[in-house]
């Protein structure tokens, strides 16, 4: 993609999304409608419909060529990641916004090509963007986030983990998991993929593993993490495929291997 035209559509997201950002801060305490869909805590509100609703209108008038997969249905059937698709959660970490009217997020990643070209993630209620262009770096509001620190070693790292690792699963039974949160310095959940991509590559954890997450979860982290020189892949170390869910880890590149190779490899030693 030319210069010019990632710079046109950073613009146009970032405008899109500050209004989006205010819209749902002016309702966030108006009566929620709350359903579920895959089972019961896997929450949707009439505000996640609205915003998703708000940014494909707006995409579809002004880019109709462009590609959208998004979480509510808005989106179109994306099948492969040829020309430019905007990915997007409209609202990152649900029960948050249900449960504490704070700690989620808006994420729209661009692709072109397959490549990530913009990355956007919205902290609504405390009114903080984290951005980035591709091979411009990355940004918290005006600040360029600097490079992950030169060394780190996983015993002085901080892990994004949630609590669906410690269901049943084949890492838990064979008691790797166990392993692995004994041997790093601490663990943290926040509740939005978004917000704990955006927290790896502000330095203030050193990695996030999840087992289960769909493209818009992860569109925009990629390419922000990606700026600050970390790396995002499956828990097996493939590349994500950004038509479907993956597993997830992305974290400081100086931990990848060792988390890979002696915890989270199927077949592993
Ligand atoms: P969401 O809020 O947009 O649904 C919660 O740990 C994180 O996992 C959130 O980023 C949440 O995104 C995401 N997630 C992905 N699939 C989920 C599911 N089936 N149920 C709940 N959260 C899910
Ligand atoms: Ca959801
Ligand atoms: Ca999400
Ligand atoms: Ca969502």
């Amino acid at each position: 993609m030319e210069a010019d035209t990632r710079d046109e559509l950073f613009q146009q997201a970032k405008s899109w999304i500050e209004e989006a950002g205010e819209i749902i801060r002016d309702k966030i305490n108006d009566p929620l409608t709350i359903d579920t869909k895959s089972d019961a805590k896997d929450l949707v509100t009439q505000m996640d419909k609205a915003i998703e609703y708000f940014f494909a209108r707006r995409i579809k008038q002004e880019y109709p060529s462009h590609l959208l997969l998004s979480e509510e249905g808005y989106g179109d059937e994306v099948t492969s990641m040829d020309g430019t698709v905007w990915i997007i959660d409209p609202i990152d970490g649900t029960m948050n916004f249900v449960q504490q009217k704070r700690n989620f997020a808006i994420s729209i990643g661009i692709f072109h090509d397959g490549i990530g070209e913009v990355g956007l993630i919205y902290n609504v209620m405390d009114d903080v963007l984290y951005s980035a262009k591709k091979n411009e770096g990355a940004f918290k509001n005006h600040n360029k986030l600097p490079n992950l620190k030169a060394q780190l070693s996983l015993d002085k790292s901080v892990l994004g983990l949630n609590h669906y690792w410690l269901c049943e699963n084949r890492l838990v039974e064979e008691k790797v998991m166990q392993g692995l949160v004994k041997k790093v310095r601490g663990t943290r959940t926040y509740g939005s993929a978004a917000l704990e991509f955006a927290y790896v590559a502000e330095g203030i954890m050193d990695g996030y593993l999840a087992m289960s997450l769909a493209p818009w979860d992860v569109a925009a982290g990629i390419v922000i993490v990606n700026e600050v020189g970390g790396v995002t892949s499956t828990i097996e170390g493939e590349q994500l495929d950004m038509t479907r869910k993956n597993t997830v880890m992305t974290c400081h590149p100086a931990i990848q291997h060792e988390i890979i190779e002696d915890y989270l490899k199927e077949g592993r030693k």
